[in-house]
């Protein structure tokens, strides 16, 4: 199978990890989903990533949609997610908090990556902003014993920190979420999450 998108995405990276975790083999296709977009839809009529193309040729797009198809194959054992109960509501909620905090965060960097400046609404900015912080403290919030498995609410987590990290530093510095930060310092040492790390990239900050 072929992963579509770039690992700055935390969304494809997620998917990147979980795929890695779960033991599938796949081949990356590294179209960017700005650059390449008329050639993207073409995959997604969206333009969006990531996409997960089948060996038989179907194509699974959305995070959400691909990951819930991994965790079908490999059955409720060993799936990411809980199959039922508290403990599925609980890791729906942690990643519910993980997504929202991406999309909020990204809908800030767009502003001020794509936006013209003159165009920019701050107030939407730091709106924004102050909703993906909310995500991320209610995450350090949380309990994240070191010996439990790695699934699919650390994975989303620590994907996330590194996109927010990435895109808009002064929004979770290393020392303001101990907790968090001791997640990452565990969950970005192992082999699915090394091969997957995306290179800083130069981000127009806030201000
Ligand atoms: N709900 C989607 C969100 C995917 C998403 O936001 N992808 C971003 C990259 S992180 C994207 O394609 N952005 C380009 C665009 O929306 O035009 C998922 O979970 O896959």
């Amino acid at each position: 199978m072929i992963l579509v998108g770039q690992f700055d995405s935390p969304y494809v990276r997620r998917v990147a990890i979980s795929l890695s975790q779960l033991g599938f083999d796949y081949t990356h296709d590294k179209r960017s989903v700005f650059g390449d977009f008329d050639d993207m839809r073409t995959t997604n009529p969206l333009g969006r990533i990531p996409s997960l193309i089948l060996d038989d040729g179907e194509v699974l797009i959305d995070s959400v949609a691909i990951l819930d198809w991994l965790d079908e194959c490999v059955g409720p054992e060993r799936a990411l997610v809980p199959r039922e109960g508290v403990a599925r509501r609980r890791a729906l909620q942690l990643i519910a908090l993980g997504c929202g905090a991406i999309d909020k965060a990204g809908a800030s960097g767009y502003e001020r990556l794509i936006r013209p400046t003159q165009y920019r609404w701050p107030e939407w900015i730091a709106r924004c902003r102050t909703q993906a912080a909310g995500a991320i403290a209610a995450l350090d919030a949380t309990p994240w014993p070191a010996a439990a498995p790695i699934d699919q609410a650390r994975i989303t987590t620590v994907s996330m920190l590194r996109y927010v990290r990435m895109t808009d530093p002064d929004l979770a510095p290393t020392g303001r979420y101990p907790n968090l930060d001791a997640l990452v310092a565990r969950c970005e040492a192992l082999p699915a999450f090394v091969a997957t790390y995306p290179p800083d990239i130069a981000y127009p900050q806030n201000g």
